[in-house]
């Protein structure tokens, strides 16, 4: 699917910045953000990895997010990004008071992560799933706390994520921190790519960041046992790079995730198996709802289309 496109105003503020900058300055370096907390962005210089240095940045430039590359300006007194480079995409979602939050820029993919417990909600992974269409980005699931099911065998498929994700192209990574084999299975999928792994609060994303990078001090949260509910550990995205290549970026849980949707592209689009059936529709603008012809629901009717799925197509449709 095409990438997401900048808005005119976007690309303009783009432009201004990097024309502004002389980058065969010697004080004028490339970056790369690898957090940004309040007002404080770590910054990992290009030509230095790993020396990374605490930026400020000019406010002209907008919101700068895990992922982005910058240009900062360093002349011994606190380095100052002075230009943000243009994204490959953005994730972005919306918080509960419709805020636009950025997750994670420049990244080629999304592990949603879903647990045993709390148990996954489909509507969020359909939200999730589909701003990953959108960007243009591969999306995996996982299924993390494999152990608690005691007697889990790999042709199980609990919560029937397998049966119904899979046909549509998306991998169902079954997943524990505790199970070493599945955690090297884990590494190969995130080796050469630059993945972002998002999910609810407690599901453990940064307990699997930390399973794979075990020399890296990472805040891993603590479940009540009472309603085992997550807490909010992570405060903020945080990208590490994986020693067989391939960056991982940590992000702070969700209570929901809305998509940030682009309004250029139809929702119907997003959904593979809804963008397959429509070639069919009577109507070459047909929104699946009640239209004669419709080649969408009469997949659904006939047990192709989960039901599932098309009701939260449904839904977005509603809400878009
Ligand atoms: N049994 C079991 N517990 C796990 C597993 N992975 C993580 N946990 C536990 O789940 C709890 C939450 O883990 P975190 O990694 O902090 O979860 P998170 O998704 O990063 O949460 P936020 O940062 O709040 O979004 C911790 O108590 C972990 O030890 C697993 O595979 N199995
Ligand atoms: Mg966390
Ligand atoms: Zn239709």
């Amino acid at each position: 699917m095409a990438r997401r496109r900048l808005t005119r105003q976007q690309q303009n503020r783009v432009r201004q910045a990097q024309q502004s900058v002389d980058l065969s300055d010697p004080a004028n370096h490339r970056g790369r953000v690898i957090s940004h907390r309040g007002k404080a962005v770590e910054v990992e210089p290009l030509d230095q990895p790993g020396d990374n240095l605490q930026c400020s940045f000019k406010p002209s430039l907008g919101s700068l997010v895990c992922g982005d590359r910058v240009i900062y300006r360093d002349e011994g007194r606190s380095p100052l990004i002075v230009a943000l480079l243009p994204r490959d995409n953005l994730l972005q979602r919306q918080d509960g008071f419709g805020h636009v939050k950025a997750v994670a820029a420049n990244v080629t993919q999304l592990i949603v992560c879903l647990a045993v417990e709390p148990e996954p909600n489909r509507f969020l992974l359909d939200q999730y799933l589909l701003s990953a269409e959108q960007q243009g980005l591969k999306a995996r699931i996982l299924l993390n706390k494999i152990d608690l099911l005691p007697d889990f065998r790999d042709d199980d498929d609990p919560f029937e994520l397998r049966r119904v994700y899979e046909p549509l192209g998306y991998e169902v990574l079954p997943c524990s921190i505790h199970q070493p084999e599945r955690i090297a299975q884990l590494k190969q999928r995130l080796k050469n790519e630059t993945s972002v792994i998002s999910g609810v609060s407690g599901v453990g994303k940064s307990a699997l960041t930390k399973a794979i990078l075990p020399e890296i001090d990472i805040r891993i949260g603590e479940i009540s046992e009472y309603n085992r509910e997550g807490r909010h550990t992570t405060r903020s995205s945080r990208l590490y790079h994986l020693p067989d290549g391939g960056e991982l970026i940590d992000t702070p849980g969700v209570r929901g995730f809305r998509p940030v949707l682009d309004p250029a592209l139809p929702i119907g689009d997003g959904f593979p198996e809804i963008r397959a059936a429509a070639q069919h529709c009577r109507f070459a603008n047909c929104r699946h709802v009640n239209e004669p012809g419709c080649a969408v629901r009469a997949a659904v009717e006939a047990g192709k289309i989960d039901p599932l799925r098309y009701e939260h197509y449904r839904k977005l449709l509603e809400q878009g």
